[in-house]
């Protein structure tokens, strides 16, 4: 723990012994493996890094939207600490323990509907969604599995198949898991002005219906909020008309909430915002405060019909990651997370309209809670500007302000803060990334 309670730049960004990191990097560790920042991280707390060179950085991406709940939280850390003194492994198809049922208890109150479910443990976001699929077509006896236009969903050979973009994640790694079929969804910022959710649902539903029918179709797999793919909510009305499409027709719903889940968005997940119940939920990232977590949770006649032994994996649920969770979600309810990503949001977004006003180098804003983004666009048009929004976060990154990217075209800006982020480095980052903005726009 760092005793840092604020942004302090002592050398250029990365400093020296970054870069020396960095060099030595290059010969062990494999090319294909990146970093947006290669800042080593030394410590970080609350909503700060501080790096090799001792400098402090201002936390606005959470890990990729993993420590919802911030670093070093006291009622994580000591469980992990408890924990890992009791013991670190058994494997939970070898010698069961407690963690692992209290996790699954948790989940089957927090996530969306009131129905009886079951829960299974796994260790990333790529296998929960993985097992959702799985789960699916043992519960089904069908095969295909519908996806989206920008949906992001993993990198092992099935979730690549799934995962819509080329570059970097499926790039010369083919072939691809069959039965695997993508339609268009909802970005509201692209689609034909005044196209509504139910509209776009429509569409996607005739697609379905029209290139698979409906009775071959196991799963849609869908993020309520697409966000590799570029933080796109879709139109209201899409999810909860596409979930009643589902219901109809037998096909399992699926919600991936790997990167929305644990109040993120303002909610304890995003289909909570429309009353969306899906069948099975995916989960990870921000459920267990930055120890490797997923969850795939969902209706007990669906989890239950896999076959005993069916479902698994030697960490899955490792009872480190299970201790860590219980004490991210105390942390979420005790301190109303949900209630803190809701206000972060009503504080960023009226800034970032007025600087894509003032500005014009900004298309679109958009988001729920902590989950923000601004599109960067050429002046006037909605022609993607990648370049501009790599300057944008380079300029973040020299002035110690670490923000991500995203999107389909490499330019959107995504703000992903911890949720327990003091209000004054809320209020510093985004000043940070106003001027940025600023200069962006004066080139
Ligand atoms: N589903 C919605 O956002 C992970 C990917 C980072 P894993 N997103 C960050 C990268 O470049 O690898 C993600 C997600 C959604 C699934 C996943 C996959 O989760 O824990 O990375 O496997």
């Amino acid at each position: 723990m760092t005793a840092t309670t604020h942004r302090r730049l002592r050398t250029e960004i990365p400093g020296p012994a970054s870069r020396a990191l960095q060099e030595r990097r290059a010969a062990a560790v494999a090319n294909g493996v990146s970093s947006v920042l290669p800042v080593y991280v030394t410590s970080a707390d609350g909503g700060l890094l501080t790096d090799a060179d001792g400098n402090t950085l201002i936390d606005l991406g959470s890990g990729i939207a993993v420590t919802n709940v911030g670093h070093g939280v006291p009622a994580v850390v000591d469980r992990i600490r408890e924990q890992a003194s009791a013991f670190t492994h058994t494997c939970f198809m070898a010698t069961p323990y407690e963690g692992y049922i209290e996790v699954c208890e948790a989940l089957a109150e927090l996530t969306p509907g009131t129905h009886e479910k079951r829960s299974a443990l796994f260790s990333t976001g790529a296998e929960a969604v993985e097992n959702t699929v799985k789960i699916a077509r043992a519960a089904t006896g069908r095969q295909s599995v519908v996806v989206f236009d920008h949906a992001y969903h993993g990198r092992t050979n099935l979730t690549m198949a799934l995962t819509a973009k080329s570059m970097p994640y499926k790039h010369g790694f083919g072939p691809f898991a069959p039965e695997v079929y993508r339609v268009h969804g909802s970005y509201p910022f692209r689609d034909a002005p005044g196209l509504t959710g139910e509209q776009a649902a429509a569409a996607a539903i005739d697609q379905i219906e029209k290139q698979l029918g409906a009775d071959s179709v196991a799963a849609v797999v869908i993020e309520p909020i697409q966000g590799e793919g570029g933080f796109i909510a879709p139109a209201p009305g899409f999810l909860p008309t596409l979930s009643r499409w589902c219901t109809a027709n037998g096909v399992v719903f699926v919600a991936d909430e790997v990167q929305t889940g644990f109040c993120r968005t303002g909610d304890w997940f995003a289909c909570d915002n429309e009353g969306v119940v899906p069948d099975l939920v995916a989960t990870a990232k921000g459920i267990a405060g930055g120890m490797p977590l997923a969850a795939v949770t969902g209706r007990a006649e669906l989890l239950d019909a896999v076959h005993h032994g069916g479902l698994g994996g030697t960490y899955g649920g490792n009872p480190v990651a299970c201790a860590a969770a219980l004490g991210a979600i105390e942390t979420m309810r005790t301190r109303d997370l949900a209630a803190a990503a809701r206000k972060i949001g009503e504080a960023t977004l009226p800034r970032l309209r007025a600087l894509a006003a003032e500005t014009g180098v900004i298309g679109d804003v958009r988001g729920r809670g902590a989950m923000l983004a601004a599109e960067f666009c050429k002046p006037g048009t909605t022609e993607p500007d990648a370049e501009a929004t790599k300057r944008v976060v380079a300029a973040c990154h020299a002035e110690g302000v670490v923000v991500l990217t995203c999107g389909t075209y490499g330019n959107v800006v995504r703000l992903l803060p911890p949720l327990t982020l003091p209000e004054e480095l809320l209020e510093e980052g985004l000043a940070v990334l106003e001027q940025a903005v600023r200069e962006e726009a004066a080139r």
